[in-house]
């Protein structure tokens, strides 16, 4: 069984049962010009992610492994919006609002979407979700449950947010987690540094924490 040299200890998993997940790697998110730095954010923080993240994604697809895809969005009447979501930030920087790249985090927007560089390929499935973890509301838990996942390797941005957020959704509903730190992102150096720590801190409380080249390694192997 593959096995990854992992912070709190080693992670061990079955490559049939095993599932990629890759978080709201969207253009709102990351580019320049986008939502996320005209909440004053540093994209630049997020954008290191995308080049490790390509290269395990490419070692994935090359071992036939299977890739879930999330985005974070809404509906364009944003009636799956709950008002408190909505009511946060400045006044002329909500979802929906018009951004540089379509309305924000709207469902078919072009920011709403997957950056260029990390777009799904056929075959991969992309989860819409309207919150911050990836089975709050989604068709995730059925997919994981019919194609007998056991183990999730977590990547995306950010961090603290939406990664943290489908990390402990997962662990409660009994998944594996490893998460790569390099494959993940947060706007707050402090924060991903944090919440990595969080994660494999207690003899894993939530999950194990690894290097990229070590989960693709293991699956060379
Ligand atoms: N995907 C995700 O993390 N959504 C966020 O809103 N993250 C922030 O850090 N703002």
């Amino acid at each position: 069984m593959p096995t990854v040299d992992a912070q709190p200890g080693p992670f061990s998993f079955d490559p049939d049962s095993t599932a990629l997940v890759v978080i709201d790697m969207q253009r709102d998110f990351l580019l320049p010009g986008g939502f996320g730095e005209s909440l004053g954010n540093d994209v630049s923080q997020l954008q290191k992610t995308i080049e490790p993240l390509a290269a395990l994604m490419a070692a994935w697809r090359t071992a036939g492994l299977p890739i879930i895809h999330t985005r974070e969005g809404h509906k364009p009447d944003l009636s799956d919006c709950p008002p408190a979501k909505l009511s946060r930030g400045a006044p002329s920087m909500r979802i929906g609002d018009p951004g540089a790249f379509g309305r924000i985090l709207i469902r078919g927007e072009y920011g709403h979407d997957i950056v260029d560089e990390l777009q799904p390929i056929e075959g991969e499935t992309v989860i819409d979700k309207p919150g911050k973890g990836a089975f709050y509301a989604t068709e995730l838990s059925d997919i994981l449950e019919k194609d007998g996942i056991k183990s999730l390797i977590v990547t995306g941005v950010t961090t603290e947010v939406c990664v943290h957020t489908t990390v402990r959704e997962a662990n409660d509903r009994g998944y594996e987690c490893l998460v790569p730190a390099d494959c993940v992102g947060s706007y707050f150096p402090e924060f991903q540094q944090v919440g990595l720590k969080m994660i494999a801190a207690q003899g894993g409380i939530f999950g194990w924490v690894a290097e990229s080249p070590a989960v693709i390694a293991a699956i060379q192997e």
